[in-house]
């Protein structure tokens, strides 16, 4: 499908500055446009990632993406969508947080020769620029009033703003007009957040330029049909990076979408055509117990950020989980698949005895309780039944001597661990 038709049926465009003009370019050129992120964390999380997977969209389509991460603006903190000063980060920090999610930028984008994406980092022009300069050269161009009129800023007046992230929208325009010169970039696009940074930049390049025009284009908040946060759950973000989201939970994250939320996922963030969305969208209406659109999606997203084999690692874990078969998992995966799960800490004092360990990790509720428990055989350390009043965690069970898994009845599972 053609790009602004298929952006368009995706829901992913929000705002445009021009319609028309913009459909024209990108029917005549082969355009280079731009979006960027801020290193204030040593990772991105899944709401950064809309706005760089619609960039690929267009490289799929013969533009050329920029991405820009900001060593800069990173340094001073962008005010939008935020109701508070934010705290600087160290210029070591910023450094260390550079390097990671250019790396995994790197990975979403496959950035190799040329012609396909570039990455820039804003630190290489904005270092350079003195306070002079900075004041004589851009600031003469910025209105005053016209910041003030922005939403971001006037949002802000009655709880306080400071002059370092005030002058932020100038710094990110300062962006636009350079990556238009250097690399003739005439389309910059963001979450609607952005809007502000992105308008200021046009009117810089057009004041600085002789009347020269660019485009600005926005992409909707993602938002879930319950009202709730997009992107979050019981355990924070979820961030792209494996160490801090296992590919296991990134792959339970986007099963888990509600059956009102999921074709919009599907439409927004996967590389899915039109008719296989459509048809997953059937499926969803007509049998919603098989979950075919929350697996298409789940497989999707994991195999584009994690890789095949930690996508076969996922569905490894999670068809386990579903039989109780733990043992085809290596210790690793079973620890990626019980994160979550009640936990016990037994000390080195504390009776290794089967029935003792129920008890006191309230797994059964009395001694009694437990006996019956493993007599009846609903007890299972490590997905093997254990029907012997007289066993004990010790050795073997102990998987990389650090845990061991107990299961109670059909799907009720606890993890133990050892001081
Ligand atoms: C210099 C810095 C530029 C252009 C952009 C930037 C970053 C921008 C920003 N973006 C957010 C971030 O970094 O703060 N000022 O966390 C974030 N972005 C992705 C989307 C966003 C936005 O990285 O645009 O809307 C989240 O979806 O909040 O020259």
């Amino acid at each position: 499908m053609e790009l602004l038709n298929d952006l368009a049926w995706r829901g992913i465009i929000y705002q445009q500055t021009d319609e028309e003009g913009m459909k024209e370019l990108l029917e005549n050129e082969s355009v280079s446009l731009y979006c960027g992120a801020d290193p204030t964390g040593d990772s991105l999380h899944i709401g950064h990632l809309l706005p760089f997977l619609t960039m690929r969209r267009f490289q799929n389509h013969g533009h050329r993406p920029v991405v820009l991460v900001g060593g800069a603006t990173g340094q001073i903190g962008d005010p939008s969508g935020k109701k508070e000063e934010r705290s600087l980060l160290t210029t070591e920090q910023v450094e260390h947080n550079v390097k990671s999610i250019q790396a995994q930028l790197k990975k979403i984008f496959s950035i190799s020769g040329e012609k396909t994406a570039v990455m820039v980092n804003n630190l290489d022009w904005i270092g350079k620029i003195d306070m002079i300069s900075f004041l004589r050269d851009y600031g003469k161009y910025v209105g005053v009033n016209y910041m003030l009129a922005k939403d971001t800023i006037s949002s802000r007046l009655e709880t306080g703003i400071s002059f370092t992230e005030f002058t932020y929208t100038i710094i990110q325009a300062m962006d636009f007009n350079h990556l238009y010169k250097e690399l003739n970039c005439k389309l910059q696009i963001g979450g609607s957040d952005q809007w502000g940074n992105i308008t200021t930049g046009l009117e810089l390049i057009r004041k600085m330029n002789d009347n020269a025009k660019a485009f600005g284009m926005t992409i909707p908040l993602v938002t879930k049909a319950d009202g709730t946060k997009f992107g979050k759950t019981e355990s924070g973000a979820i961030w792209l990076d494996s160490e801090k989201t296992s590919p296991y939970e990134f792959y339970q994250f986007w099963f888990n979408a509600s059956d009102a939320d999921v074709v919009k996922y599907l439409k927004f963030f996967t590389f899915l055509e039109k008719e296989t969305i459509e048809g997953l969208e059937e499926s969803v209406q007509n049998e919603p117990h098989i979950r075919a659109a929350q697996k298409a999606l789940a497989e999707e997203m994991t195999e584009m950020i994690h890789g095949k084999e930690a996508l076969e690692q996922a569905q490894r874990i999670t068809s386990a989980l579903f039989s109780g078969d733990l043992k085809v998992l290596s210790s690793s995966e079973i620890k990626q698949g019980f994160k979550d799960v009640p936990t016990y800490l037994l000390e080195e004092e504390d009776s290794t005895n089967i029935v003792d360990v129920l008890v006191d990790a309230k797994i059964s509720s009395s001694k009694r309780q437990a006996r019956e428990d493993v007599s009846n055989g609903a007890v299972y350390i490590n997905g093997d039944r254990v029907t012997d009043l007289n066993f004990h965690l010790e050795g073997q069970v102990r998987l990389e001597d650090e845990f061991t898994i107990v299961r109670r009845g059909k799907k009720k599972y606890f993890m133990i661990q050892y001081s």
